[in-house]
């Protein structure tokens, strides 16, 4: 709690912070959660220090979060899921500390749960349901005013790219401890164009997305298990539907933890991803270009591929990029990913026929 003693004061001038507690989920930033009294009443608040390794542009990032916040709000005006931003003394919507730390602070979504693992095909559809929502409500938005706070961040290719140059410099002892992993990315970098080349040559495909549509970045009703909001907005920017559509099926449709080493557990659950095509397909499919339709099949695969060799380069690397809790957590995640990838490469012309029989 002492970490927020100095910080809730700039967004709740008038609060007593009665309780504070982190929250280990993401990799990336450091989220708390607190316990504030304010004008005779305790609420609970989200505050979360940003990354600035990741997010080299704090202030920029916090315009793209603010604009699809406003955005959000005028059109679900009432709707409890909504997530505010409040405003800092100089009323702005983070705060810089004297260290150069930047902290913003969300409301608490009360009655929300997630999910790391999806119980049920139901959720899977109630997860693509409000991601396909969210991305409805943005797509009036014009996406060029967008600033792009992180470059090719689904560019599979120069991720695969990145990824050669890291084998080339890894951290001594580490490329002999993955092999196989090194393999599986150099024999599958074909998949690797697939979305991208979608965007590339349908520029008019480009929206505001999500871009990092983790399962657990949707908050549930915890009463109905219905989607209240969607949660994490630092890398809204301009995308591809594809993206956010393959990275719910890459967490999604994960019968185990991101960071499972035992693999036998780590199972693709085509019925999750049935309910998450088809929970797409009745939000945007109608806004769909016939190259999104062709490619959908495919997104699931190369999105977890990215992923993984992300969690590999990062190994290889000495893991400097995602927070790790344990050694070798970055290669139990690529593992899991490559996992997940063989699988859906199996099962590609059913997931091609899941994708037919919804395609509008
Ligand atoms: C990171 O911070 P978190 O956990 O929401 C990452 C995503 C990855 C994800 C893998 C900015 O998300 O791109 O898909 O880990 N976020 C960033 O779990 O790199
Ligand atoms: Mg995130």
């Amino acid at each position: 709690m002492a970490i927020l003693t100095p910080i809730t004061p700039h967004f709740l001038p008038s609060g007593t912070l009665l309780e504070g507690d982190i929250i280990t989920r993401g990799h990336i930033n450091r989220t708390y959660v607190s316990v504030v009294q304010q004008d005779g009443a305790t609420k609970r608040y989200v505050h979360q220090l940003i990354n600035t390794h990741v997010f080299r542009d704090p202030v920029r990032m916090m315009d793209n979060i603010r604009w699809v916040i406003e955005h959000l709000a005028a059109k679900r005006s009432g709707d409890p899921g909504l997530l505010h931003l409040l405003p800092n003394d100089d009323g702005e919507v983070y705060f810089k500390d004297d260290e150069g730390n930047y902290w913003r602070t969300y409301n608490y979504v009360e009655g929300s749960t997630v999910f790391d693992i999806v119980p049920s095909a139901d959720v899977a559809y109630e997860a693509a349901v409000a991601f396909g929502k969210f991305l409805h409500d943005l797509s009036d938005l014009d996406a060029q005013r967008f600033h792009i706070t992180i470059p090719d961040f689904h560019h599979t290719p120069r991720r695969i790219e990145r990824f050669k140059q890291a084998l080339a410099q890894p951290v001594e002892g580490r490329t002999e401890t993955c092999q196989a992993q090194i393999e599986f990315v150099l024999r599958n970098e074909d998949l690797g164009g697939a979305l991208i080349n979608v965007l590339e040559n349908h520029p008019q495909t480009i929206r505001v997305t999500h871009n990092d549509t983790k399962v657990n970045n949707v908050l549930f009703c915890e009463k109905s298990l219905k989607g209240m909001t969607v949660i994490d907005l630092d890398t809204v920017m301009p995308g591809s539907v594809l993206f956010d559509v393959g990275d719910l099926i890459r967490t999604a449709c994960n019968s185990a933890a991101e960071d499972e080493q035992d693999l036998s557990k780590v199972q693709f659950d085509f019925d999750k991803y049935a309910a998450i095509v088809r929970g797409f397909a009745e939000t945007i499919g109608d806004t769909l270009h016939p190259a999104e339709w062709d490619a959908m099949a495919s997104c699931g695969a190369v999105i977890t591929l990215e992923c993984g060799i992300r969690f590999l380069t990062d190994y290889l690397d000495g893991d400097k990029y995602f927070r790790i809790h344990r050694d070798g957590q970055n290669l139990d995640r690529a593992r899991t990913q490559f996992h997940l990838v063989q699988q859906m490469i199996d099962r590609m012309d059913e997931m091609k026929a899941a994708v037919n029989s919804v395609r509008f």
